[in-house]
């Protein structure tokens, strides 16, 4: 690893035509805006950030709380020089539109996780860079055709998780310098794993191949999967992220019964594209339990979708519970509290 190489340094070493310079611009300001969002957040109260509701709704109903506001406010001015048809916002009810000739479109949330901001929590701000062709609705291509994604992870440290579209770097913020330095190159995620995340509360509104997989878990090494698992659940998508990209692992907000969960909690465009993207660029997975999450195509801004994302192999064993119910009944009966083994 290059142990002097900065953000900056790759930006603007990243290719001479003009989609590759417009997607340096868009990461470069996405990068300079989270260090000022960064310092709000290191203030908090003193800087007058308090995670008080806004007095507002977002475009999906959340209560939009004061650094919501502010973070979005941050990232439309650093936009200012760069060359974009769209911006699609969390925060926005509908589209941003630039220059329609322009090469790329932007989608992001500048604050996920804004419910942790009073408990002093991580939270993040998550991106997605896809290519514009003029006359084409922004937006409606898969996410595999991301030509860029990350977030930034504002914990005890602020780190950027950056793909171009050929694996996974991580970043972390000098705050003295106000630069990003490069600190993991090729992220891979860890394919032997023992921990899930998944909001247990919801528990009885799961779908069966949820419930299945869970069940699996618990059971621990006397289950099928013959280990025991540990539960992590921090309720903030890029902390649960940026842990699955360190130690591996899988992280589930998948449909449920509740009314409006149909398709889950989190947002294609600019939470659940980006993450698949970065997850299976570092050699994991992303699933809707039931197909690839880069094929899905948004039908509208903020519209949902589940996601299941990790190491691949608890990914690929969601997936056949939801495809193939039976795969469950065939490890239950020789591992079940009344199966074979057990009275
Ligand atoms: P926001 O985009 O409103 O911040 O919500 C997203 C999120 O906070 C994710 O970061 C997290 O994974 C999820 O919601 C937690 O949801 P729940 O409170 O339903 O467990």
């Amino acid at each position: 690893m290059d142990q002097g190489q900065t953000l900056s340094r790759l930006l603007e070493s990243y290719g001479t035509d003009p989609r590759k310079r417009a997607v340096a611009a868009a990461v470069g300001a996405i990068a300079g805006a989270s260090v000022e969002i960064s310092e709000l957040i290191g203030q908090g109260a003193l800087a007058g950030i308090t995670g008080a509701a806004h007095g507002s709704a977002n475009a999906d109903g959340d209560v939009q709380k004061d650094l919501d506001v502010k973070a979005d406010e941050t990232i439309i001015a650093a936009m200012k020089d760069v060359p974009y048809a769209a911006l699609a916002s969390e925060e926005s009810d509908t589209l941003m539109m630039g220059d329609p000739q322009a090469p790329i479109s932007i989608a992001y949330d500048p604050l996920d996780g804004s419910s942790n901001i009073d408990t002093n929590m991580t939270v993040g701000t998550i991106f997605s860079i896809i290519p514009n062709e003029p006359g084409v609705t922004p937006f409606s291509a898969p996410g595999s055709c991301q030509l860029a994604a990350g977030f930034v992870v504002y914990g005890p440290q602020t780190s950027l998780v950056l793909t171009l579209g050929d694996g996974v770097d991580i970043f972390t913020l000098d705050r003295k310098a106000k630069t990003y330095r490069l600190i993991r190159e090729r992220v891979k995620v860890p394919a032997d794993t023992a921990e899930y995340a998944i909001n247990a509360s919801n528990h009885r509104h799961w779908e069966q191949p949820v419930r299945d997989f869970v069940d699996e878990c618990l059971a621990g090494a006397d289950g099928p999967r013959a280990k025991d698992f540990n539960m992590r659940w921090i309720g903030s998508l890029v902390a649960e992220a940026y842990r699955i990209l360190t130690r591996g692992g899988v992280f589930l907000y998948p449909a449920d019964q509740r009314p409006g969960y149909g398709e889950g909690r989190l947002r294609l465009l600019y939470e659940t594209h980006p993450m698949a993207f970065v997850m299976e660029q570092a050699g994991g997975g992303a699933s809707t339990g039931r197909e690839r999450v880069l094929d899905l195509t948004a039908r509208a801004i903020h519209q949902r979708s589940p996601l299941i994302m990790g190491s691949i192999d608890k990914v690929n064993r969601i997936e056949l519970l939801h495809t193939d119910p039976s795969a469950a009944a065939r490890t239950a009966p020789l591992f079940g509290r009344r199966g074979l083994f057990r009275v």
